[in-house]
């Protein structure tokens, strides 16, 4: 059904299935709430148009061509296997601030059609943090599963994360999975509700185990889609995700974005917030791993 792998090895059939689709629903606000309550997340076709995708991949890939680590044409997202980044771009915070902050990057992950979605979802005007997760997955990257919190979540509640195919990105590319009803783990909720995200120790709960067995354990799916560009899922901070290997048989890089929204009513977390945002740890757009230059490798988060 869906052809992916995890830290190199095949997911089986019998454990995957699709997610559900809200396309239909978009703009039913009692009907986003219900699913994203009983489920988790919500998951939408076609939220921001093609062309904007489009037009993103080339800004972005553009810049990445510069420094040697895309092959032309940059649009198709092809990886040369090497970089020269750190040659020509010294201040990698700076450099990845400056890709971060393209228009046309910005067009996709506060697209118009995201805001209203959320704005939707949370029955009030919404707003998406200016801190974006930019993500060039290159091919040997994966993601461990994990919660999002407590990340983000120093000032609103309420906080969710709208992830976004800035491009295809079929499960073999490293697609976004969630494990099913993963939001209601009670066990491992209270001990992410405990973590002090103070505290400098990593805070997060992180599964690096077998992502397969630990969906078998627990009787649940492991659910993912062959995303098509502009293709939205928006998850809860106590939603368990991950992503599959990049086994690209085409060196495609993955692209993709990550952004915390949240109700505009609600008091935010300011480190996300802002013309030059601090980041969680303060040092702003250079802790990302989007900062360091693309190498192949296996992708520890
Ligand atoms: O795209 C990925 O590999 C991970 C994304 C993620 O963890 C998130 O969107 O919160
Ligand atoms: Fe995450």
């Amino acid at each position: 059904m869906f052809d992916c792998r995890i830290d190199r090895q095949p997911v089986p059939d019998d454990i995957l299935a699709p997610y559900r689709d809200s396309t239909e629903s978009a703009c039913d606000g009692d009907e986003l709430r219900q699913r994203f309550e009983q489920d988790g997340y919500i998951f939408v076709r076609g939220v921001v148009p093609p062309s904007d995708v489009q037009a993103a991949r080339d800004e972005v890939f553009g810049r990445l061509a510069e420094v040697e680590e895309i092959a032309e044409p940059p649009g198709e997202g092809i990886f040369t296997g090497h970089s020269r980044r750190e040659e020509l771009q010294p201040d990698k915070g700076a450099f990845w601030q400056s890709v971060s902050e393209g228009p046309a990057i910005r067009r996709v992950t506060h697209a118009p059609g995201t805001e209203a979605l959320i704005s939707c979802l949370q029955g009030e005007p919404a707003f998406g943090h200016d801190f974006i997760f930019l993500r060039p997955g290159v091919p040997g990257r994966f993601t461990f599963l994990h919660f999002d919190y407590p990340f983000f979540s120093r000032g609103s509640q309420r906080v969710v994360t709208a992830w976004t195919a800035v491009g295809p990105v079929p499960t073999i590319e490293g697609a976004l999975f969630i494990v099913e009803n993963s939001h209601t783990f009670e066990d491992l909720l209270k001990d992410t509700r405990e973590i002090d995200y103070n505290s400098a120790a990593s805070p997060q709960v992180q599964l690096t185990g077998d992502a397969v067995e630990f969906a078998r354990s627990r009787g649940s799916k492991i659910l993912t889609a062959n995303f098509e560009p502009g293709d939205v899922i928006v998850f809860g901070m106590f939603t368990m995700h991950g992503s599959f290997d990049n086994a690209s048989p085409i060196n495609r890089t993955r692209l993709t974005t990550d952004v915390r929204w949240q109700p505009r009513s609600e008091p935010a977390d300011e480190r996300y917030i802002g013309l030059s945002p601090k980041g969680t740890t303060g040092i702003g757009y250079a802790e990302l791993n989007g900062a360091k230059p693309l190498t192949q490798n296996w992708h520890v988060r």
